[in-house]
């Protein structure tokens, strides 16, 4: 990883990420489901180009019963649509100081899909684990070199997540097939956790019997304070509260216009350690806080939703939002707080100036 950088502009390199994987429109969070186009999306290498009627999934490695899956074997197991909010562990980064150079993500590395496939435990438990094995890979076809590192695109779960309730393969989304910018034909999806960890154009799942060496695994997704050490692991997600910028946007600057007067503010909250418990919304940059009120999620791994009626004066403001969850984590002010090598999981506030005439 190449040092953070404390340049004020983005590199061209970053330009072009930010071109390949787009953020999702924030306006998109007044959907509860996010359509297909406004889901963010982060590609590391190419989208594989993957002949569904010949594809097979291995799942092989330490298991006494391996097995070869068909889409059709997948799909004529029992079925599960789930609404899951899937964000990157990057979604932040650029707020940082100095800044990691990858996906600039500000707060748009976010979506909730509707993903229909079939939970993950019962092919594992008909693969039938065995004693030696601690961790399942999870191997995509896509290939690229990062970090100087020629590999397959390759993430592990330990063997209590990878037999967690809500962990599925996924072969649509949104009541449609899987696009191929979202895994065409099979991903898998982890509901609680980073995105990272939802590997997308699966090629193989294979057991193994000690933790996954990968570069996704031990070089990036690591909380650490510098390039050296192991740091620990991303898991799951952060607490995370945003708005629909309120107004309308100035073009280039995106700083928003209100009508003096009331305005309702909304947003979505979603938490990948525990329910969401409040949503805080304040008008002056943090200074004073007040409760939103608070909708029911459309299921367990969605997100909730939130309004305040705010009384908006005359003059400039600097709107903000966080929310905290039933585990009592929260989310951080300062740029600084969540500052860490990678840019990982930096759910800090949302801040939103407004200029209110
Ligand atoms: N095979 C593969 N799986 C992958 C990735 C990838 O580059 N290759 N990116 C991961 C990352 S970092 C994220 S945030 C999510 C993004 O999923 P989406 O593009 O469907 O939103 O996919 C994950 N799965
Ligand atoms: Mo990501």
């Amino acid at each position: 990883m190449t040092e953070p950088t404390k340049s004020q502009e983005y590199s061209r390199e970053e330009v072009g990420l930010a071109l390949r994987n787009h953020g999702m429109h924030l306006e998109g969070l007044r959907y509860p489901v996010t359509p297909v186009g406004m889901h963010y999306l982060l590609i590391h290498y190419d989208i594989p180009f993957i002949d569904a009627t010949t594809y097979e999934l291995p799942v092989g490695g330490l298991v006494r019963n391996p097995l070869r899956l068909t889409l059709d074997d997948l799909k004529t197991r029992p079925a599960v649509t789930v609404p899951v909010v899937m964000e990157c562990s990057g979604n932040g980064r650029a707020h940082l100081y100095p800044r990691p150079v990858s996906a600039p993500w500000r707060e748009e590395a976010v979506g909730c899909a509707e993903w229909t496939g079939t939970p993950l435990r019962p092919i594992l438990q008909e693969a039938r684990l065995s004693d030696e094995a601690v961790e399942v890979v999870f191997a995509g076809y896509d290939r690229g070199v990062e970090g100087g590192v020629e590999q397959d695109f390759e993430r592990s779960l330990p063997l209590e997540d990878a037999l967690d309730d809500g962990v599925m393969l996924a072969y649509g989304m949104n009541g449609g097939p899987l696009p191929p910018q979202h895994g065409f034909p099979l991903r898998l999806i982890v509901p609680e956790w980073y995105g990272m960890a939802s590997v997308k154009w699966l090629k193989e799942i294979r057991a193994i019997g000690e933790p996954f060496e990968g570069f996704q695994q031990t070089d990036r997704y690591r909380h650490k304070q510098s390039e050296e050490g192991p740091g620990s692991p991303m898991t799951r997600k952060n607490p995370h509260a945003l708005m629909v910028p309120p107004g309308i946007p100035d073009y280039l600057s995106r700083v928003r216009h209100v009508r003096a007067g009331r305005t309702l503010v909304e947003g979505r909250a979603w938490s990948g350690w525990a329910p969401i418990e409040s949503v805080e919304f304040s008008p002056d940059d943090g200074r004073t806080w007040d409760a939103a009120a608070l909708g029911e999620p459309i299921g367990h791994y969605a997100w909730r939703p939130w309004s305040y009626e705010w009384d908006a004066e005359p003059g400039e403001h600097e709107l903000c939002v966080r929310a905290t969850d039933a585990s009592g984590r929260t989310q951080p002010t300062d740029n600084d707080e969540a500052w860490n090598y990678g840019g990982y999981g930096a759910n800090v506030l949302q801040r939103v100036p407004v200029i209110v005439d």
